[in-house]
């Protein structure tokens, strides 16, 4: 089987792409990367040598560039991670989601029907989608499968346009499509945008820890591995044109998992207990931020047999250690362009 993988040097296609590397040797793995400023060939340094891998640079949104690699490498099956990731970018500057998370799909859509559609059989295109396409919760409540969409920023909403073009090139050309919605992620080679990163960066660093609001707001965490583990169950037994929720059943007041990293990072680095805790620094809330989200992954895991491997604490002490162990990779992505992001996200208010 040849398999495009897209934004496989990014966070979780890095980890994903490596998973399949490793576990199907029988696998050819195209990655194609655009190679942005969260893509990052240091991410896959690792496997780029391997005789299933390939890389290929190239944009998701060129419609030729997209046929010839098809052609060329007779890709069988894709799975679809490129996109623009980070919400606070989308708000800042939407178009840039609309042009590669809703165009790009449908680009790769139309070529893999054009491509596949003599014979349909045996290939299939894996969407990987978020959690923030259901909306926001209160206090209560859980997303499922066939929760209402309601998208709310101009992330979610790219995404979300991505899933229904997914879904309409599935019922009206027959693409046999699979799609799988995820919790926020955490673990090695995430972008310092994000709010694990970014705190353990800034605590490292002793910089202030920019809390967006009162710090109330609800995440449900997983461990990038097992979201790779997760996507390769769902490839490989997921029924066409079903959905399939991700989730760590593992719910984080932004606050309570700010003072757990805080606590976790300062021992790592022989601080006293709590020491850092002083550099939290209440700022602006995003616009629109999005209360609560919490997934329900039964049927994941009674159709398909998926539980997440990691216990939290786990999980976040092996993120801790890999930032720890790899000040070089932190070095290179947070120099250039990245200052200036700061500089706009968070300039005024922390300095
Ligand atoms: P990321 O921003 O780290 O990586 C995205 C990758 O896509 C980068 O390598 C980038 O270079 C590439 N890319 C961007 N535009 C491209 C284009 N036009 N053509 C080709 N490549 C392009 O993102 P991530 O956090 O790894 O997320 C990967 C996918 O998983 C996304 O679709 C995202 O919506 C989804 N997702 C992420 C999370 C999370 O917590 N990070 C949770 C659920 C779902
Ligand atoms: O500086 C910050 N301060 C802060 O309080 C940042 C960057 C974030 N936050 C808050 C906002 C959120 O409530 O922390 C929470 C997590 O923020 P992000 O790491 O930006 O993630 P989120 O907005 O929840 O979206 C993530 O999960 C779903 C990913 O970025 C998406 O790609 C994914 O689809």
């Amino acid at each position: 089987m040849k398999i495009l993988i897209t934004g496989g040097a990014g966070f979780i296609g890095s980890h994903v792409v490596r998973h399949f590397i490793h576990k199907y040797p029988q696998y050819n793995i195209i990655n194609l990367d655009l190679l942005t400023y969260a893509g990052n060939l240091e991410n896959i340094k690792d496997i780029e040598d391997a005789p299933n891998y390939t890389f290929v640079k190239g944009d998701i949104q060129d419609i030729d560039q997209m046929r010839g690699l098809f052609t060329k490498y007779e890709i069988d099956a894709v799975i679809h991670l490129a996109a623009e990731s980070h919400v606070d970018r989308s708000i800042s500057d939407p178009f840039v989601f609309i042009k590669t998370n809703v165009l790009g799909t449908a680009t790769l859509l139309q070529v893999a029907k054009e491509k596949w559609q003599d014979n349909m059989e045996g290939k299939l295109f894996y969407h990987v989608s978020t959690d923030e396409v259901y909306g926001s919760l209160e206090d209560t409540g859980l997303f499922y499968e066939d929760t209402a969409y309601d998208p709310r920023s101009p992330y979610s909403a790219s995404k979300a346009s991505s899933d229904h073009f997914v879904r309409a090139w599935h019922h009206t050309y027959g693409l046999p499509v699979v799609l799988s919605n995820c919790s926020n992620n955490y673990g090695a080679n995430q972008f310092p945008e994000k709010l694990i990163p970014l705190f353990i960066n800034n605590i490292i660093n002793e910089k202030p820890l920019p809390v967006y609001g009162k710090g109330i707001n609800v995440r449900d965490w997983l461990y990038v591995e097992d979201h790779a583990s997760a996507i390769d169950v769902i490839f490989h037994k997921g029924r066409n044109g079903e959905t399939y929720n991700i989730g760590g059943h593992n719910e984080w007041r932004n606050i309570d998992l700010i003072k757990l990293l805080i606590k976790l990072t300062d021992a790592k680095l022989g601080r006293p207990e709590g020491s850092s805790e002083k550099l939290i620094t209440y700022v602006t809330d995003r616009a629109g931020h999005d209360l609560r989200y919490a997934i329900d992954a039964s049927k994941l895991k009674d159709e398909l047999g998926w539980v997440p491997s990691l216990q939290f604490e786990e999980g976040l002490g092996k993120t801790i250690d890999w930032y720890l162990e790899n000040k070089d990779w932190l070095a290179n992505v947070i120099s250039g362009d990245y200052q200036k992001y700061y500089e706009n996200q968070y300039g005024s208010a922390i300095g």
